[in-house]
């Protein structure tokens, strides 16, 4: 039986957050590792990789690095390879890495689609057909997709990064359903608006000081009236990989600051 105090530590286990150079990725990468999980994580180059890995150190975290694509699935085997001989296998996993392109859909190339849907929805499909199988002979195990407002909400310029979001909603679900039975819970992590490179150019300041516009626009969409912090998303996150979710499948959960609930602030 789990104790009060174990609903949400994660000691013994072992989680891979993807992408977590940065941004959102490092942020819950660190909240695991204070609950916890011992942390590997991956990147695209060695020197990014090489970089955070002594970021996570300066954090007092003795977080594991590898270099490899979530796209390329031989990268991906034999990533999880090393990663089995010099760490264990992974009992959390969360699909963080993901793109964005914002071009207007008639404008977007074929090529510029595929390598925001690969990244951000074959990639975590990827990931996790790779897990899978020895959580099911480990007695289970947690799969967290970090998902979007673009999981239930479109706009204009991002139709690839909308219907890969869209997607990874629908592949959460089904991994639950079809996993579910082996003690693997797969649940969605949906941010809200959260200040990272990733959405840095809708925050620039214009060249009169004023705010961006689209900056303006979120904060009249977002009850809490700003924009969210990673560190805002790792409570949800320790939460979807610890004891305390193991009746919770299938589920996106939304940290948000509200912007789903609101119809948004009159100008
Ligand atoms: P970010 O600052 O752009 O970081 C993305 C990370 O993913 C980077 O470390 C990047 O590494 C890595 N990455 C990209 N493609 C990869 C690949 N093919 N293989 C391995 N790593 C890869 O983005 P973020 O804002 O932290 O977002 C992280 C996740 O949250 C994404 O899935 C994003 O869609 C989602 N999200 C973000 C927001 C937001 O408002 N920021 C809101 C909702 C959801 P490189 O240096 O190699 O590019
Ligand atoms: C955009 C933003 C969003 C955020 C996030 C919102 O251009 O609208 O980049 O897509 O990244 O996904 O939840």
């Amino acid at each position: 039986m789990t104790t009060e105090n174990e609903l949400f530590r994660l000691d013994g286990k072992v989680a891979l957050v993807t992408g977590a150079i940065y941004g959102i990725g490092y942020a819950i990468a660190k909240g695991l590792a204070q609950a916890g999980a011992t942390i590997v994580f991956n990147g695209r180059n060695p020197e990014s990789v090489e970089k955070a890995r002594l970021e996570y150190q300066a954090d007092g975290i003795d977080a594991h690095g590898y270099v490899f694509d979530v796209t390329d699935e031989a990268a991906v085997t034999a990533g999880l390879t090393q990663i089995k001989q010099d760490v264990g296998e992974i009992d959390i996993l969360v699909n963080n890495a993901g793109i964005i392109k914002r071009i207007p859909m008639t404008e977007m190339t074929v090529e510029d689609w595929r390598e925001v849907v690969d990244i951000d929805l074959t990639g975590p499909f990827i990931m996790s057909k790779a897990v899978i199988p020895a959580m099911i002979d480990n007695g289970g195990g947690k799969i967290i997709n970090i998902c979007s407002m673009m999981s239930e909400l479109g706009r204009e310029t991002v139709s690839a990064y909308a219907a890969a979001k869209g997607g990874l909603k629908m592949l959460t679900r089904n991994i639950a359903s079809e996993y579910g039975e082996h003690n693997i819970q797969c649940n969605g992590l949906g941010p809200g608006y959260i200040a990272t490179p990733q959405t840095a150019p809708l925050r620039e300041r214009q060249e009169d000081g004023s705010r961006h516009p689209f900056d303006e626009f979120i904060i009249a969409k977002t009850p809490a009236a700003r924009w969210g912090s990673p560190e805002d998303l790792v409570g949800p996150a320790v939460f979807l990989a610890a004891p305390a979710s193991d009746f919770v499948n299938g589920h996106v959960l939304y940290a948000d600051g509200g912007i789903l609930a609101y119809i948004g602030r009159q100008p």
